[in-house]
């Protein structure tokens, strides 16, 4: 694997350009990637990214690829009716303005697809539009649809669907689930300790520092 693009969550600049996405995210490239992370548009990077994080964290091999359906409908064809003979085992995909894409994909293709419904900048409705287009499948095609800008989410989900088949992957589910048990109990040891005001201002703090 070796690095490709480096982003981060932020919003085009004028001259269209994503200065934050310099800062490293660090997102690889794989040789023979099992998931596809496809996106309407760059704007949708910023959000789809963290879809990518958990993946690198689990150490899953994926390709990130931007596919439209109203831009590029047939490369949004091929990639559905490809993406199984390449080896992808789950395809996340996110959308925002005219959210098709999802149910698009999932219609050419037996994979499951994980919807991301995405509210950026360039989306007046805050994504409650996507929401709904990309839940509301009619039955026969489903999308397992996270919440609004759930990519984080939908990276966990497709890692669990991967765990089905690979003992590894389930002892990182695990793990993964084990470590956000821990985390909580240590926080309501130092609520207990520090009390709420004291802890408040650290929480605070902390969220400013993000
Ligand atoms: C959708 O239209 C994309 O998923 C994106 O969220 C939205 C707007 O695209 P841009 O105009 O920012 O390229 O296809």
């Amino acid at each position: 694997m070796s690095k490709s693009n480096l982003i981060n969550n932020s919003t085009k600049n004028k001259s269209g350009d994503h200065p934050e996405l310099k800062e490293p995210v660090s997102l690889k490239k794989s040789v023979s990637p099992i998931v596809g992370i496809i996106m309407g548009s760059d704007s949708d990077l910023p959000i789809m990214k963290e879809a990518a994080r958990v993946l690198n964290e689990f150490e899953i091999s994926y390709e990130v690829k931007i596919v439209s359906a109203h831009r590029t409908p047939v490369e949004m064809v091929e990639y559905s009716q490809t993406a199984q003979s390449r080896g992808i085992k789950v395809i996340i995909s996110g959308a925002g303005g005219s959210a098709h894409l999802p149910g698009m994909v999932a219609s050419m293709t037996s994979i499951p697809v994980i919807g991301v419904p995405i509210n950026n900048s360039t989306n007046p409705l805050n994504g409650i539009d996507s929401l709904y287009s990309i839940i509301q499948m009619p039955p026969g095609i489903p999308v397992a649809t996270v919440a609004i800008n759930g990519a984080k989410n939908a990276g966990i989900l497709a890692c669990s669907i991967l765990s089905i088949s690979q003992p590894y992957l389930q002892r990182k589910m695990n793990q993964f689930k084990e470590k956000m048990k821990e985390d909580l109990k240590l926080k309501n040891a130092k609520l207990e300790e520090v009390g709420l005001d004291k802890y408040l201002k650290g929480l605070q703090k902390a969220q400013s520092r993000r």
